[in-house]
This record gives C-alpha cells, structure tokens and sequence, in this order.
C-alpha cells in the first residue's frame, strides 16, 4: 500500500502537512584538496587543487531540512519527482520505490545514490526532532575502536612505494592513538604483488608488535591461489582480517578461499545490492564477516544488513567513515568491531578533509576512538558561510 503524503504521523515537531517534501534541491561548491584518484580511482596524495562536492537539501511545507554530501547532480534529476509531495518521514515506502527505480534508471541510481537521498531524509528527521539518528535507530554505544585505513601503494619517494614505508607509518599511527591498523597496498597501476604485500604485512606485524590487530585489503582482482597463498602468509603474521582478495562478483570463489582459511574474510564491500547480497553471501558462507557503507546502502540499507546479521550470528565490518557510518556503528547491538578511518597517507593530512564542517566528525581520541556524533540528525555541523563563499553555481 502506498501511504500517500499527509496520511503520516504528527510529531512533536509539527504536523503531517509539515513534513510533505516540497523541494529537492542541490548546490555545488568548490574545496581545496590534495589528493587524486589514479586510473583506476584509487585515491593518492596529489597536487593541490580545487576539488567540486555537491550537498543535496531536501526541504518540507513546515521548514524543516535536511542534507547529504557528495551528491549525484543526475540523480537529484531523477529522485526530483518522486519525493515532491511525499511525506519526509515515509523513509521505508521512498527507500523502496527508490530500489524499485533502480531497475530501469541504473545509471543515475545506483546503491550509492539511493543511500545519498536516504542519508538526507534521515538527517531531516533528525534535525526536526533535534535528536542524532542512532537516538532514533535505538542507541547501543557512545563510542567506537578506530582503525587507521592506509592508503593504496603508491611509488612515491615520501609515500607508501616499500614495506619499510609501510611499517613506518604504521608505527607513527600507533603513536598517535591507533589501536588496529589496515594496510591497503598495492594495486593497478602500481604494480599488485602478492610477495610484495606479505613483505608489507610482515614489516608492519615485526615494527608494531604482536598485540595491534592487522588487517589487509589488498588488489581486489588476485586469483584464487594467489589469494590462498598470501591468507596462509597472514595466519602466520597472526592477522585479523583478509578483506577483497578477489573480484567480488565470484562468490564462488570466497566460498572457495574461506573454507581453507582460519583467517577471517571480510565481504562482500564492493558488490550492488545492499543487504540482499549479503544474505546470499551469508547463506553460501563466502566470507566470516559480512561488509556494508552507509555511502552504498543508506542508514535505512545499512541497518536491514545489521539486523540480516544479527539474525545469523554473523560479524559486520562498516565500510568506510563519516557521519552516517558513526550513526549506524552508534545503534548496532552486534559487533562492529570497528570504525575505519582514512585513507591515510604519511604525506596527507586527514584532518582537513571536509573543510565545509564547522567541527571534524571524526576526531581520534588519545585511546583511539571515535565518538558516536551527538548534534540533531547525522551530527554533521555545516559551515554553510563556507559553502556560499565556495558555491559554483545557486541551489537548483
Ligand atoms: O581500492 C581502493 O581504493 C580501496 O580499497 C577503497 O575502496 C577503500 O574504500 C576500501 O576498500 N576500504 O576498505
Ligand atoms: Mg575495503
């Protein structure tokens, strides 16, 4: 049954007129970074330049609005129609018909463009009722374990090109607070080795110690003996994670790897399909952990996964960082072990990376956590002065 807008609920924070989406706009503004993606997309220091983010505002009748970062502009297009006149709070019947929509609008609707619209109608509730998302969602903790996530393997003379490289910035993020560490090494166009990369996790286990959890996310596309090769290689540098080996879309082969493996597989990251992928891949026990973004499946997509998880007894590794992911790791009753942050580089700083939020979401605490977000929505504070004396272009 569709529920048609103003059938929805009244708040304490207004009426259901209030909430009837009445724009569904975008703004794009200009910020200085110094990081590029190489060929393949794979994110590396570069030369500094004016990079562009797009923020999404989805407003209501009554006022009340909210927003995402590092919006589609070709899916505001599409989405524009479907959410006028509905109501704001009607996430589940809008998350669906999104996911039905998918079908025929592949192109400017992928799971990351769903997950965009989501993340903004979550951050309106939440501003409305002046309540950060993992209230709404049910709070479970305050905190979490970060994980410094390296950048890929470069070949740059101050960067990450050698396993010495590697073990040296691994010990300079234990310094600095870091209690786990994943290394992402080398990938196209840099040349993946499978020797290389053990020589990398062996540097980093012999200079950090026996005690820090180590992970290992490496070329995405090994074969399965290569793969098998370097999982026996970590077992013995006592890792706790082997995550991506493989191509994805070959669950076969992770059924395969897993099975030979006391090592822990994390996955599927990459694959479409939200929590629907990762139950086939729970039920075919491809992997030990399951994996799941908030910038690929939405809080609504993300938590579906937490309770898919919970229900098998199964681990879920979060994808990626920000505010939403703080959210979802705030209101996960199973673990979560972990929130990963980066990607880092020793000639990169992290810390300045969304230069259009008044505070950082993400600060490291010295015992290495992050704090669960407690502002009204996603907990992002917007520097919308920022963002006007950036813009390229008017909200439309
Ligand atoms: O291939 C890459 O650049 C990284 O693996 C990237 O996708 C990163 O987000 C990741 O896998 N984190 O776990
Ligand atoms: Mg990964």
């Amino acid at each position: 049954m569709r529920h048609d807008a103003g059938i929805g609920f009244g708040t304490a924070a207004g009426s259901p007129d209030d909430f009837v989406i009445t724009s569904v706009e975008m703004r794009p503004f200009t910020y200085p970074t110094s990081r590029m993606a190489d060929a393949e997309g794979h994110g590396h220091p570069g030369p500094a330049r004016q990079a562009t983010n797009v923020v999404l505002r989805i407003a209501t009748r009554g006022g009340a609005e909210g927003y995402a970062f590092d919006v589609n502009p070709a899916t505001v297009t599409v989405v524009r129609g479907l959410l006028v006149g509905r109501g704001a709070f009607e996430r589940e019947a809008i998350w669906r018909d999104l996911r039905r929509l998918q079908r025929l609008y592949r192109r400017n609707l992928m799971d990351e463009d769903v997950a965009t619209v989501d993340r903004a109608l979550w951050d309106l509730m939440g501003r409305s009722l002046g309540l950060p998302v993992h209230q709404l969602l049910g709070s479970f903790r305050d905190r979490v374990p970060a994980y410094a996530s390296t950048m890929c393997g470069d070949d740059l003379p101050d960067g990450l090109g050698t396993p010495q490289a590697y073990a040296e910035f691994a010990a300079h993020c234990q310094a600095v607070g870091y209690r786990a560490l994943k290394l992402h090494t080398w990938m196209p166009p840099y040349g993946a080795d499978v020797q290389r990369d053990i020589e990398a996790c062996r540097a980093v286990r012999e200079r950090v110690g026996p005690d820090m959890p180590l992970m290992l996310d490496p070329h995405h596309d090994y074969s399965r003996e290569e793969a098998l090769y370097l999982g026996r290689a970590l077992e013995e540098l006592d890792f706790h994670w082997l995550e991506e080996p493989m191509n994805e879309q070959s669950p076969s082969s992770y059924i395969w790897l897993s099975d030979q493996l006391d090592l822990s597989i994390v996955g599927p990251e990459s694959v479409e399909g939200m929590m629907l992928a990762r139950a086939e891949w729970i039920v075919q026990g491809a992997s030990d952990i399951s994996r799941i973004g908030v910038w690929r499946a939405g809080i609504t997509g993300a938590m579906k996964t937490v309770h898919l998880c919970e229900s098998f007894g199964v681990r879920l590794e979060m994808h990626g960082g920000g505010a939403g992911t703080l959210q979802v790791l705030g209101a996960m009753g199973i673990p979560g072990e972990y929130y990963e942050r980066g990607l880092l580089h020793p000639a990169v700083s992290y810390d300045d990376t969304t230069p259009w939020l008044l505070r950082q979401i993400d600060p490291l605490t010295d015992d290495g956590q992050i704090l669960i977000p407690t502002g009204p929505g996603l907990g992002e504070e917007i520097d919308w002065a920022y963002i006007e004396a950036n813009a390229t272009g008017g909200w439309s």
